[in-house]
């Protein structure tokens, strides 16, 4: 073991954890979210020295999405790929920063399973120092002795076998999920000065979003591009005390899903990245197999809500590896809610309230 390699308490706990699964599935998850894991070490490394290793900056190309990379957006791919290519049950990965999946050229036909991940994410928050993360998702390979194409990767959410989040902030933490409940690891660096490796270390398993909330988070600067739904859900927690829900609420936005989702872990609330009319072309900004799906997985199993308006976002197939959804998850009762104007649009449209209650527009005289 290399001393970036985390140490095997993940392994330990991944083994009790995933007692009474078939042997040879439960070593391929381990196995693979073992390299998962190791990879993010490394990501957590680099993003932690930033300007030190000169992985702050534009790589001055851009991805698939027409996005400009940042150079901690290329190394994080990298170091993914490096760590999944080694990796004997992977057949293939996909990222956000390629248009196509990459079979391994080791393991395309035997591997049997496939990841999808945003090595970075947040990363327009990379020369803020704010919090960013990796996104990952585990899926099955269900056709071995073919190696697998695009298509092999077009399932739905609920057939992910393992999907969690490292977040990169005042401390490095991973929460995962193989639909057994929630998990959190820290990763632990105090060895470091002994040439210790970095090892993860349970720290929870058993994550709960409270039900209740009085916090949201939305980019209230697209507020003139929603639908009608979020126009009303919005305006009554603004509205407050004085509204119809009757009780104050908070908003957050740090534009790091990853650390916008873990907020929501801690101690519940609600994120919106609704479907918009800004272009008509794209239903949402949130890419479905990577950002969304993996989140809805993880929001459930810790007994949350995640959909995109109408439909629940673990039932959606995706179309394209880069496919784009809106995404509205987080405490339960709220997203119950948040459904229910979306069934009925028209119901009790609070205009005259939104009128006179804007995010930023003070009432009117
Ligand atoms: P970047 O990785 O390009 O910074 O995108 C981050 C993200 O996909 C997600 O983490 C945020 O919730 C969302 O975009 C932020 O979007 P806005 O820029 O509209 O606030």
């Amino acid at each position: 073991m290399d001393n970036t390699t985390p140490a095997s308490l993940l392994d330990e706990a991944l083994q009790r954890h995933l007692t009474g699964m078939e042997a040879a599935a439960a070593l391929a998850l381990r196995e693979t979210l073992g390299a998962i894991a190791q990879a993010c070490v490394r990501i957590g490394d680099v993003a932690s020295l930033g300007l030190l290793a000169e992985a702050h900056g534009m790589a001055g190309a851009s991805n698939v999405h027409g996005e400009a990379q940042q150079r901690l957006d290329v190394i994080a791919d990298d170091l993914m790929a490096g760590s999944l290519y080694e990796c004997r049950h992977v057949a293939a990965w996909a990222s956000e920063e390629h248009e196509q999946p990459h079979v391994s050229p080791a393991h395309g036909v035997q591997g049997s399973l496939l990841v999808v991940f945003d090595p970075l994410d947040g990363s327009s928050n990379i020369e803020a120092n704010i919090s960013i993360g990796t996104i990952f998702s585990v899926l099955p390979h269900r056709y071995r002795s073919v190696a697998p194409g695009a298509a092999d990767f077009m399932q739905p959410g609920h057939q992910q076998l393992a999907a969690g989040y490292v977040l990169y902030g005042p401390a490095t933490l991973m929460v995962l999920t193989c639909r057994r409940g929630v998990l959190v690891f820290a990763l632990d660096r105090r060895g470091a000065a002994q040439g210790d490796a970095p090892q993860w270390v349970l720290m929870n398993d058993e994550v709960r979003i409270p039900e209740h909330t009085r916090e949201f988070a939305i980019n209230a600067s697209n507020q003139r591009f929603w639908e009608k739904p979020i126009q009303r859900y919005v305006a009554e927690c603004v509205a407050g005390d004085t509204g119809p829900r009757m009780k104050d609420f908070n908003m957050r936005w740090v534009a790091s899903m990853v650390a916008e989702v873990h907020r929501i872990m801690t101690r519940g609330g609600v994120f919106l990245y609704p479907r918009d009319t800004r272009e008509p072309r794209k239903p949402g900004r949130l890419r479905l197999m990577y950002e969304a799906a993996p989140m809805a997985l993880l929001v459930e199993q810790a007994g949350g809500r995640a959909v995109n308006g109408t439909s629940e976002l673990l039932d959606l197939v995706p179309d394209t590896l880069h496919q784009r959804v809106p995404v509205i998850l987080g405490s339960r009762d709220e997203i119950d809610r948040i459904v229910g104007y979306h069934a009925d649009p028209s119901e009790n449209v609070s205009w005259q309230l939104f009128r006179t209650r804007s995010l930023f527009v003070q009432p009117q005289a």
